[in-house]
């Protein structure tokens, strides 16, 4: 069986993030959505909730399962037996950072290797930290996360939809 991981922090998931995993569990048997518990970061959402706001955008996807991990992103693939991580590409900006840590999970483990997919250009611009950005000046996310879930992206973010 094909698996792949999408990793992220998805604080709180966008439109970016469901376009990539959409466009993956298309190529793998099992997709893997990781979501990183990280000590060092204050994230807005909770790892609950985190994973929680993935379950609900990705029901309609049968062969995705939405996972919260900790650690090293490689020690999680081991654990699941998987082979492949994707990767999003929004600009030029992210190439830096991903091809260091491509290399760096390259040296790690060796078998395990990473994919790039290019972001939709519609959502291009569109990232986590704009979201809630946005949201908490209290524009218009409907457009920016997924429907079923921007009201309650909204209530946490903005005390007027509490
Ligand atoms: N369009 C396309 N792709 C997008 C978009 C968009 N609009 N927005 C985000 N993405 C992609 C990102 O490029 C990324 O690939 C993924 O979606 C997740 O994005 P984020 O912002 O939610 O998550 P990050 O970048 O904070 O995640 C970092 C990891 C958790 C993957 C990384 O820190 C990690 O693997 N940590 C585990 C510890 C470890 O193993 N460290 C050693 C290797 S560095």
């Amino acid at each position: 069986m094909k698996i792949g991981v999408y990793p992220g922090s998805f604080d709180p998931v966008t439109n970016g993030h469901l376009d990539i995993i959409e466009r993956a569990s298309k190529i793998f048997d099992k997709l893997i959505v990781a979501v990183l518990v990280n000590p060092n970061k204050t994230p807005v959402f909770d790892i609950e909730e985190r994973v929680e706001l993935l379950k609900e955008t990705t029901e309609h996807l049968p062969n995705v399962e939405v996972k919260a991990f900790k650690g090293l992103l490689i020690d999680f693939m081991k654990q699941e037996n998987a082979k492949v991580i994707v990767k999003g590409l929004r600009a030029v900006s992210d190439f830096e950072y991903e091809f260091q840590m491509a290399l760096l999970n390259k040296k790690l483990e060796p078998s395990i290797e990473t994919i790039f997919m290019m972001t939709n250009s519609k959502y291009s611009y569109l990232s986590s930290s704009m979201v809630k950005e946005v949201a908490r000046f209290g524009g218009c996310i409907e457009d920016l996360v997924p429907e079923k879930i921007a009201k309650k992206v909204m209530k946490k973010l903005n005390k007027k939809y509490a």
